[in-house]
């Protein structure tokens, strides 16, 4: 029987995936953590404590008294906000995942998970179809902070054989949890503006082309990796794994098709400096021959689920 932890369980990513965890392994077997609550259905589901992972003696306690076999470490400092606090946000990504590795080694958990992103890569990477492997030159913090956890990942699956996998994922689109501090979350703010106020101002331009995903197929991307026998995982950093491409100019419209009457307007800040530097799209074929990796939401199938999502939480 596995005990999964879900570290960083109240936010993008971790509020979604502890229910799709508990779905498939069971409500009192997989145990969400972070430092601040998290949606009533994942405190009310099963296990949540509040707990710092940077606390290492707690961590560890934690992990032998739940018998955890798994990890998903997701607590991180996202791109925006890195740049804010560069040395601060380095010391939470790298000491985090360094704890987590360590404690995985000694402890014996099976297997950890941990999320690397497409800003590993930086403007001297090919922006067009990204290739799994290829120039690495990040220029912000928190992709410098991935390219080295990657690395750390690959160190410890080589040298202590601790089973260590992660998908680079492209900027996340999901209405249950808010997104907070990313270059891609316009993405996100886009869909709640347009319910709220009917217009948003982008920190992007109109034409700023990135990689996407909405987070339905993250979380699928996600489980199907760790349910991946051992031998069968080749990539030991971070798989590309890759959904959908669009510029802010494209969302709008799709949401114009739902509510004709939205208005966009451009005014680009630090971001954009940030979004340059990063792939416009992503050559996937590794994922797809390990896992079978396919994505099944595109824009318009995006869209209709996010305004239809958001206005009813919002009527609430
Ligand atoms: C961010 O924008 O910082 C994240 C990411 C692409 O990793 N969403």
């Amino acid at each position: 029987m596995e005990n999964i932890l879900v570290i960083g369980a109240s936010g993008q990513i971790g509020s979604e995936l502890v229910m799709a965890l508990r779905t498939q392994y069971g409500n009192e077997h997989v145990f969400a953590t972070d430092i601040k609550p998290a949606p009533r259905d994942v405190m009310e589901s099963g296990p949540f404590q509040v707990l710092d992972v940077l606390d290492e003696k707690q961590m560890v306690h934690f992990v032998i008294r739940n018998k955890i076999t798994q990890i998903y470490h997701l607590a991180a400092v996202l791109s925006g906000n890195a740049e804010r606090i560069p040395i601060q946000a380095w010391d939470i990504n790298m000491r985090s995942l360094l704890n987590i590795l360590d404690l995985a080694r000694e402890v014996k958990v099976k297997k950890v998970f941990w999320p690397s992103s497409i800003a590993v890569f930086g403007p001297t990477t090919p922006r067009v179809n990204t290739p799994q492997f290829t120039v690495m030159e990040p220029t912000t913090v928190y992709g410098i902070s991935k390219l080295a956890g990657e690395r750390w990942l690959e160190y410890y699956f080589r040298r202590y054989g601790l089973d260590c996998r992660s998908i680079r994922y492209p900027g996340l689109i999901s209405y249950k949890t808010e997104a907070g501090g990313g270059t891609t979350d316009y993405a996100v703010e886009i869909y709640y503006e347009a319910i709220r106020k009917g217009s948003y101002e982008c920190f992007l331009k109109e034409d700023t082309m990135l990689p996407m995903m909405f987070m339905e197929d993250a979380i699928r991307a996600t489980i199907e990796l760790m349910e991946l026998p051992s031998d069968k995982v080749s990539v030991r950093s971070s798989y590309n794994v890759a959904g959908i491409s669009f510029c802010p100019k494209e969302v709008a419209d799709a949401i114009r098709q739902h509510l004709p009457e939205f208005e966009i307007t451009y005014k680009p800040d630090f971001r954009q400096a940030i979004a340059d530097s990063w792939p416009q799209s992503i050559d996937d074929s590794y994922a797809r021959a390990n896992n079978g990796w396919k994505h099944e939401y595109d824009l318009t199938k995006m869209t209709s689920v996010m305004l239809a999502e958001i206005a009813k939480k919002i009527e609430r």
